[in-house]
């Protein structure tokens, strides 16, 4: 099988790379500088019809959004035991952080840093902050009870869902301050082998 990840650094790209490392399969780095206007072009449009991060070809069979390329992975490759079965019943409390992640932690936390400091100053709003801080606040809170107890979020093991939500709490520094479980899971992940490849810059 031959897997080409179109990536750039710092952004859900980390996501399936994270998981390709955690499952120790062979894949190359299709590097794409995003912010510059690199995933504009018609060739990588016809990957990624938004020019985003990530989207992988898998045998020549293209496909992007970052939790279907995780939860595909994660499905096709059941040896690496990154999901519970379908039969077993942690499979839904799988499925329900799986979709946490991107339904309901992503807006909020998305429209927090974007306005805050990721957009270009003048295209801010500063209204939407206290809303999205709010929202967030909230999200952090279910975590942290979740996470009080448990070294991850299903059952005792590491799960692709631990990538789907910790992907975001890894770049919640600035909001996990007061939460000692969450800050205690982040250090967790960090410290796997496969988050911190992950996290090595290419180009
Ligand atoms: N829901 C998509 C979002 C993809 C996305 O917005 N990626 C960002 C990087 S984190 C990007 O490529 N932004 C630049 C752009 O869209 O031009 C996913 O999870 O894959």
């Amino acid at each position: 099988m031959k897997i080409k990840l179109y990536y750039t650094p710092r952004t859900r790209a980390h996501r399936p790379r994270w998981l390709l490392e955690e499952m120790g399969l062979n894949y190359q780095l299709e590097y794409l500088d995003i912010f510059s206007g690199e995933g504009m072009s018609r060739q990588y449009r016809s990957i990624h019809p938004h020019g985003s991060v990530p989207a992988i070809d898998i045998d020549g069979e293209v496909m992007f959004e970052s939790g279907a390329i995780c939860h595909w992975l994660t499905d096709q490759f059941p040896e690496h035991k990154l999901a519970p079965a379908m039969d077993d019943p942690l499979r839904r409390i799988y499925e329900q952080w799986m979709f946490y992640a991107p339904g309901t932690m992503e807006p909020p936390f998305m429209m927090a840093v974007m306005h805050e400091y990721l957009l270009p100053e003048k295209r801010r709003i500063p209204e939407i902050i206290p809303w999205a801080k709010k929202q967030y606040g909230f999200v952090l809170r279910v975590l942290e009870k979740e996470l009080k107890n448990r070294d991850y979020l299903v059952g005792d093991e590491f799960t692709t869902a631990d990538i789907m939500v910790g992907t975001y709490l890894i770049w919640s520094d600035k909001y996990i301050e007061r939460h000692e479980a969450l800050k205690a899971y982040v250090q967790r992940l960090l410290e796997r082998p496969a988050c911190q490849r992950a996290l090595v810059e290419c180009q």
